[in-house]
């Protein structure tokens, strides 16, 4: 669609309040707030009925210049404030008044080179993915709210930090202080969703979420939200790649079959859910490999029969971790890496909605995170599945936290 033919019009969820000679404009569901002049808001009326630009240069001709007219209407368009033809009104990202441990925010724009490539954290505030227990879809906002009580300067402070508290020599977090330090990790802020909005739109969005950030050349963290989100995630990764690998860290499979499920397979109507992201996943030609580390449970009698598929059982661990056996992956394969925070231990890690007895403790999980990622090239990630209202004392946001570090930390710059 050229330029030309595209109709702008006011978007719906904005709220305009008079500031003497300006008007305040903020919208509603990304939280932008803007300060501007009378110009921007004779813009706003106009278009209220969908309007060609060059119909829009014509009315405002005798009182503005064309290239002021159309600065405006970038920036305006840019804010979510006027969307034209083909704009998704309800897909937005909207940042905490707080960024995650003082980052900058990340804005939309693609890197010079991969050099300087950005890691950006994602929100995605759903576990609907999880029938009986959704309460993941308050991760995002626990561990915004965690880390503001002891981390919320960890970005100005780097240079001083000692991270031994994180179980770890300073030595070892050299990376993750070198991505605070060159303000290449950033807080994309949370995805706006409604409540009970549909999941396959939410699912949509997260594809969106994750292509755009992808092909900035930019590596999308998702905090979750419910395994379900996963498979989206890696699609939206997927579209940048000719071939990916996946590293899931997990209790379960995740490629959840029973009966019935294959009934409604067999119709086309199978529903998606966080116990069956890889099957759906697995269906992409684009999925070279995967890795799965902690399985275990009576969860897991039926594996995933996908020649591409390779299990280390959660008592396999040791074995794998001494044996060296992580020379099998693949180091140069574009990687998505999800993390479900039940592969640990219940007793590590108690705030998950399907626990399951005997994982891997902190220790030899955090080491296993760190060796695997040394290994690989890692395009995308996520961290799944925190429950908060299932958590005793924090214990489980800890854990996220100091996953999530190490997760940065193993990010090659
Ligand atoms: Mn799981």
């Amino acid at each position: 669609m050229s330029l030309d033919s595209l109709h702008y019009r006011t978007a719906r969820c904005l709220n305009v309040i008079p500031r003497g000679e300006n008007y305040e404009i903020t919208h509603e569901l990304n939280g932008r707030k803007f300060v501007l002049p009378r110009l921007a808001y004779q813009l706003l009326t106009h278009l209220k009925e969908p309007t060609t630009i060059e119909e829009l240069l014509d009315r405002t001709s005798t009182s503005f210049p064309s290239k002021e007219v159309q600065t405006m209407l970038n920036r305006l368009r840019k804010g979510g404030v006027i969307v034209a033809t083909g704009d998704d009104e309800t897909y937005h990202r909207r940042l905490p008044n707080k960024t995650l441990m003082g980052i900058p925010a990340y804005h939309d724009s693609a890197p010079e080179d991969l050099q300087n490539r950005r890691l950006v954290l994602l929100g995605v505030p759903f576990g609907s993915g999880n029938k009986l227990d959704g309460a993941c879809a308050k991760f995002p906002a626990k561990i915004r709210w965690f880390t503001q009580s002891y981390l919320s300067s960890l970005h100005a402070r780097n240079h001083q930090l000692d991270f031994r508290g994180f179980g770890a020599d300073n030595s070892f977090f050299t990376s993750l202080r070198e991505w605070l330090a060159s303000n290449r990790l950033t807080d994309g802020g949370d995805l706006v969703l409604q409540p009970n909005e549909y999941p396959s739109s939410v699912y949509a969005k997260v594809e969106r979420l994750t292509e755009e950030i992808n092909g900035k050349g930019n590596v999308p963290i998702m905090l979750g939200g419910d395994h379900s989100l996963t498979f989206p995630a890696i699609a939206g990764v997927a579209r940048q790649h000719e071939a990916i690998q996946i590293i899931q860290f997990d209790a379960h499979t995740d490629t959840y079959v029973n009966r019935v499920a294959e009934l409604y397979a067999g119709s086309g109507k199978a529903p998606h859910h966080h116990g069956n992201f890889l099957s759906n996943a697995l269906k992409s030609t684009k999925i070279a490999k995967v890795w799965q580390f902690g399985i275990r449970g009576p969860f897991t009698m039926t594996p995933p029969k996908d020649a591409r598929c390779k299990i280390v059982y959660a008592h396999e661990i040791p074995d794998f971790l001494q044996s060296n056996s992580v020379q099998q992956l693949d180091p140069d394969l574009p990687t998505y890496l999800t993390f479900d925070i039940d592969f640990f231990d219940p007793t590590v890690a108690p705030g998950t909605a399907t626990p399951v007895i005997d994982g891997p403790g902190y220790r030899t999980g955090l080491d296993l995170l760190a060796t695997v990622l040394d290994r690989v090239n890692v395009v995308g990630a996520d961290l799944m599945e925190v429950n908060p209202d299932r958590d005793r004392d924090d214990q489980t946001i800890q854990v996220a936290v100091s996953t999530l570090l190490r997760l940065i930390n193993g990010i090659k710059m």
